[in-house]
């Protein structure tokens, strides 16, 4: 299966949701009709766009319809799918891992899908041809550290990690060391979600980031958060969390598989400014692709 056929795969609960809604609205689009701008508000957040994002849309699309003139409802949902199109495209969605080595930090909330991100990312940069170690910074839960050792060795990677309730930043130190003298190109660090309380969280990561800034200053880092489309708008107030400490280069979103909320892509590209660089879509090592705001939009609206 094509990268774009297990997009479209994975939004397909989405898809079928909004689809079939909005097929209807934009097939009986009439001018000036005041009810076919409430039902398409209506089907965008339902589908979980959030509503500030989906007034922003709905008045780009008031604008571009009066301005152009538009009269039938397939050039009106052209339009459409280019302002979302639009609307979402923040920033470069390809990873910059140009220094060697280069460090992804994968940080959330427990349960979103950190480890098997991290798991799914090494095989395909391994295949990419990136030499790969994993870093297993969540010493929070000794099993997390197996977690992530039961991935290292499906993707064929290198792993480094210490025992359970050791100091993250030490393993972090560790890894950035053993990279040093592999010549590995990407470190991936996995961090933990929950730590007793939210300022342990925060301190943690820092000294996380601090190290990984001393020990490589020329690093490019790529600070990935992920969120998990089945949590929604609530997800999307979790991550705020993270915004203050965390300097957030893009997000993973994953478990799209398992929602027709994936309009939160839209929320997340409006409310955090960041770009969504990968989206999770089931739970096997294949299961993630690289986000390409065109082909979302046009999986969801084609
Ligand atoms: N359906 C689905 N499940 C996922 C996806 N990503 C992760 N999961 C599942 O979510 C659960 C938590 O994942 P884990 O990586 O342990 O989360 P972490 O606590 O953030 O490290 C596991 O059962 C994963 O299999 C995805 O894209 N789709
Ligand atoms: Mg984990």
């Amino acid at each position: 299966m094509g990268l774009f056929d297990k997009f479209k795969q994975g939004l397909s609960k989405t898809k079928s949701r909004m689809d079939e809604q909005l097929t209807g609205i934009f097939a009986t689009y009439e001018p000036d009709d005041e009810d076919f701008f409430e039902e398409l508000e209506e089907c965008l957040i339902l589908a979980d766009t959030g509503v500030e994002t989906t007034q922003e849309a709905i008045e780009k699309l008031r604008r571009a319809i009066a301005e152009k003139k538009l009269r039938k409802g397939a050039d009106v949902k052209r339009e459409f799918v280019q302002i979302l199109t639009k609307m979402i495209k923040v920033q470069d969605t390809a990873l910059l891992l140009t220094t060697q080595p280069s460090v992804i930090l994968m940080v959330g909330v427990n349960g979103v899908g950190k480890t098997t991100t991290i798991g799914k990312l090494a095989c395909q940069l391994d295949k990419e041809g990136y030499n790969v170690l994993l870093s297993a910074g969540d010493t929070f839960r000794a099993a997390a550290a197996e977690q992530l050792t039961v991935w290292a060795n499906r993707a064929g990677v290198d792993i480094v990690k210490h025992g359970e309730g050791s100091d993250p930043a030490a393993v972090v130190f560790d890894s950035i060391q053993a990279a040093k003298a592999r010549g590995t190109d990407v470190i991936i660090v996995d961090t933990a979600g929950r730590l007793h309380n939210k300022a342990n969280l925060m301190n943690e990561l820092n000294k996380i980031t601090r190290v990984v800034r001393r020990e490589l200053p020329e690093a490019d880092v790529e600070t990935l958060m992920v969120l998990d489309a089945t949590t929604g708008q609530n997800g999307l107030i979790q991550a705020k969390l993270f915004l203050d400490t965390a300097d957030l280069t893009g997000i993973v979103l994953t478990k799209l598989d398992g929602t027709a909320k994936g309009g939160i892509v839209f929320a997340i590209a409006k409310e955090l400014d960041l770009p969504v660089k990968y989206v999770g879509v089931g739970e096997k090592i294949e299961d993630l692709v690289e986000f390409k705001p065109a082909e979302f939009v046009e999986a969801l609206l084609s």
